[in-house]
């Protein structure tokens, strides 16, 4: 699936640091008793769910991850310092699985949230701990306990962060291979596309994600073409982008078109925040652009930026247009949301 963003690494977590066997001495104690102190603990392999981070690509450079030891016990009671603990940042929407790929580990769905994936070893007692009313000398600790090591698989269902809306040969297909490294087939026949596009765009250091919706068309929510099917990747979007074709007879029904399948499928749905564009404004003269943007403001529709997807031209500006919803949305959300940085445990 298109959707799908996986990798294969493996993990370990720290062994236990060994206890330690040690007598004391000091200058007057003739026959000291036990000091060994025990093994520190050795450090867990957590995943944590991050904010901010959609794909799985870091795995992809690196794909072993072990924590460190506990440090073995020492004399004069002193506890070995425990080994530090791996934290595996994973994007909101990854699901770590066994080595099968079949059985679910964990599943991140809030940020903040954490899942021990492997526990360090226990450290080891010292022979301190052995010391009892009739062994006050003992020679035996323990070796610290065993770490855990595994393949695992990540796997990333992306949510989008923009859907990219519209009926066939708008150019939906030319926009996302044009703002993100995706490679969608353009001009394809519209319902041969099983899986709607994703790209990451990165624009000034900030990245969305998009959504090519394909097979939108008139009828779509009664079952006509897959675009009923695919609206439901759009649910979780923070907003829409809405691409019309400029040369085609009338702009006016392709807008409605879209809006009425939109909302036919889900009336929350079409309440998302929208940016209205035309598109191939390189192929019409100036005339017909602002026809058209006079007829979209009969309906209602007063913001429209007028964009080529295949010349370039004004794309910086959508995606500057973009990057302000999904940050208008990302801070809604958090007055929403007063728990969100609150850590989730299993
Ligand atoms: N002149 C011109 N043609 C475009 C533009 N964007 C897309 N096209 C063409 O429109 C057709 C349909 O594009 P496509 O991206 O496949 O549309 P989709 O069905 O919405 O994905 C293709 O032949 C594209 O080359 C544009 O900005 N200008
Ligand atoms: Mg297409």
């Amino acid at each position: 699936m298109k959707f799908l963003d996986q990798a294969k690494i493996y993990i370990a977590s720290g062994h236990g640091g060994s206890g330690s066997i040690s007598f004391r001495r000091e200058a007057h104690v003739p026959f000291g008793g036990p000091d060994g102190g025990n093994g520190g603990r050795g450090g867990d392999i957590i995943a944590e769910c991050t904010d901010g981070l959609n794909t799985l690509i870091d795995f992809r450079y690196q794909q072993h991850f072990k924590a460190r030891p506990g440090e073995g016990g020492k004399g004069r009671d002193r506890s070995g310092i425990s080994g530090k603990d791996l934290i595996l940042r994973l994007p909101l929407g990854t699901q770590v699985l066994d080595e099968t790929n079949n059985f679910i580990l964990a599943d991140m769905t809030k940020i903040g949230q954490r899942v021990t994936l492997a526990k360090g070893g226990e450290g080891g007692k010292g022979n301190a701990f052995f010391k009892t009313s009739t062994n006050q000398a003992p020679r035996k600790s323990q070796p610290g306990g065993p770490l855990e090591e595994k393949w695992i698989w990540l796997r990333l269902k992306l949510i989008a962060d923009i859907g990219l809306v519209g009926l066939p040969n708008a150019g939906k297909s030319t926009l996302l291979s044009r703002i993100t490294a995706a490679k969608p087939k353009i001009a394809d026949y519209p319902f041969t596309t099983l899986h709607p596009n994703l790209g990451v765009v990165n624009q000034d250091n900030k990245e969305f994600v998009v959504a090519d919706i394909p097979g939108l068309i008139k009828g779509a929510h009664e079952g006509q073409g897959l675009g009923h099917r695919f609206l439901g990747h759009v649910e979780r979007c923070k907003g829409l982008i809405h691409l019309i074709d400029i040369t085609s007879k009338n702009i006016v029904d392709d807008y409605t078109t879209i809006i009425n399948e939109i909302s036919a499928y889900d009336k929350n749905l079409s309440k998302k925040k929208q940016i209205v564009v035309l598109n191939k404004v390189d192929a019409v003269e100036k005339d017909v652009i602002e026809t058209a943007k006079k007829k979209l403001k009969k309906i209602n529709v007063n913001k429209v930026i007028c964009i080529s997807a295949v010349s370039g031209e004004k794309i910086t500006n959508l995606i500057r247009e973009t990057q302000d919803l999904i940050f208008s949305m990302l801070e809604a959300e958090d007055d929403n949301t007063q728990h969100k940085n609150v850590s989730w445990s299993p």
